[in-house]
C-alpha cells in the first residue's frame, strides 16, 4: 500500500513541476523565447536585454533563452506553440495574427499609418491594449507591442515606381489575406510563405521579391539575392510579445511585475536600435549594391483603396475609424 501511496505523490509532483515549467528545487523560471529573424536584429537584441533586465530584477530566478532564425518554427508555429505550452514567449509580426483574431487585420490596413510616432502611439494605446486582450481568448497573454516596421519591396526584376511595375512580379508575403489581396489589386502575384523559407526561394528564383522593413533586408542579407528596393512603406509591422497564457497565469505575482517592468524597458531600447539602424540603412544597402528608389505614394494609397471597401465589416468599421484617424 505505502508503494502505491509513494508513486501516486511522485507523479503529482512531476505533474506540477512539468506544468509550471519550474525546477522545484530553486524556483527558477526558465522562458524560452522564439523568433524568426537573424541574431543581429533588434528583436533578437530586444529580447536579449529584456532577459538581462528581468534576470537582474528577480536574482536570477527568471532565466530568458532567446532562440532566433525559426529555430523553434515559423511565426505562425509559434502562436500555437504558446497555446501548446511548448515555447513561453515569442516577439513575431501581427499578420499571422489574423487568422486567430481578425482585429489584428486593421493593422494590416496599407498605409494605413502615415509616420512611425502614429503608430508607436496607436499600438501603445487603448487601441492596442484591447487587441493583446483579445488573444487571452486563444489561450496567448498579449503583453506589449514591440516593433518590425514600414514595409517596403524588395525584387529581382525592375525598380517599382507606381503600381502598374508589379504588374506579373511574384512576391512573397506573410500569411495574411489583406498582404494578399493589396498586392493582387495593384496586378502583382501574391505568394505566402513562411519567413524561413524565404532567403532560398529568392535565391532559387522561384519568386521575384518579397516586402519587408530595412532592418530585415539588411540583416537577412537579402541585398545578396534582390537587386531593386523601392521605398514603398505600403504596410506597418507592429511586433507583439506574446506569451502562453497557461504559463503566465501560474507566475507568481512578483514574477509577473518583473517580467512586465522589463519588457516595457527593454520596448524602448528596442525601438531606439531600430530608430539608429533606419538612420545609416539607406546608405548600407546602397553599398551593398541595392538600387534603391523613392515613390510616389499616392497612386499606391489610390491603388489599394478596394482594400478598405473589402475588409470594412470583416473589421469593425469603427475600428478602422479610429485608428486611421489616430493623433
Ligand atoms: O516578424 O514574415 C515576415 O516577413 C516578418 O516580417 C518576420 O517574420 C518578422
Amino acid at each position: 500500500m505505502k508503494k502505491q501511496w509513494f508513486f501516486a505523490f511522485a507523479l503529482v509532483l512531476s505533474l506540477l513541476v512539468g506544468a509550471v515549467g519550474v525546477s522545484a528545487a530553486a524556483d527558477v523560471y526558465t522562458i524560452r523565447v522564439g523568433h524568426t529573424l537573424a541574431p543581429t536584429h533588434p528583436y533578437n537584441l530586444g529580447m536579449l536585454h529584456f532577459g538581462e533586465l528581468v534576470s537582474k530584477k528577480t536574482d536570477g530566478k527568471v532565466k530568458v533563452e532567446v532562440f532566433h532564425s525559426s529555430q523553434l518554427g515559423s511565426e505562425r508555429d509559434l502562436i500555437e506553440g504558446l497555446q501548446l505550452g511548448t515555447v513561453e514567449m515569442t516577439i513575431i509580426s501581427t499578420a499571422p495574427l489574423a487568422g486567430f483574431t481578425p482585429d489584428f487585420l486593421v493593422f494590416d490596413l496599407p498605409f494605413i499609418f502615415a509616420d512611425v510616432k502614429t503608430a508607436r502611439a496607436c499600438v501603445d494605446s487603448e487601441i492596442g491594449q484591447k487587441m493583446l486582450d483579445q488573444l487571452a481568448s486563444q489561450g496567448i497573454k498579449g503583453l506589449y507591442f514591440y516593433e518590425n516596421g514600414f514595409r517596403s519591396v524588395t525584387n529581382s526584376r525592375r525598380a517599382i515606381t507606381k503600381p502598374e511595375d508589379l504588374a506579373g512580379i511574384k512576391i512573397r508575403t506573410m500569411e495574411n489575406p489583406i498582404h494578399m489581396d493589396s498586392f493582387r489589386v495593384m496586378g502583382a502575384d501574391p505568394t505566402p510563405m513562411a519567413f524561413g523559407e524565404l532567403f532560398t526561394a529568392l535565391q532559387q528564383k522561384t519568386i521575384d521579391g518579397q516586402e519587408n522593413p530595412l532592418a530585415i533586408i539588411d540583416t537577412s542579407a537579402f541585398y545578396e539575392v534582390q537587386e531593386f528596393l523601392s521605398l514603398t512603406e505600403h504596410f506597418y509591422s507592429p511586433a507583439p510579445v506574446l506569451m502562453a497564457k497557461a504559463y503566465y497565469d501560474k507566475l507568481p505575482a512578483d514574477i509577473q511585475k518583473a517580467i512586465n517592468e522589463s519588457l516595457v524597458e527593454a520596448r524602448a531600447y528596442e525601438r531606439n536600435l531600430l530608430d539608429e539602424m533606419n538612420a545609416s540603412l539607406l546608405d548600407t544597402l546602397a553599398k551593398r549594391g541595392m538600387k534603391i528608389n523613392k515613390v510616389d505614394k499616392e497612386p499606391f494609397i489610390k491603388a489599394v483603396q478596394p482594400i478598405y471597401k473589402q475588409y470594412t465589416g470583416k473589421i469593425p468599421a469603427e475600428l478602422i475609424e479610429r485608428v486611421k484617424n489616430f493623433k
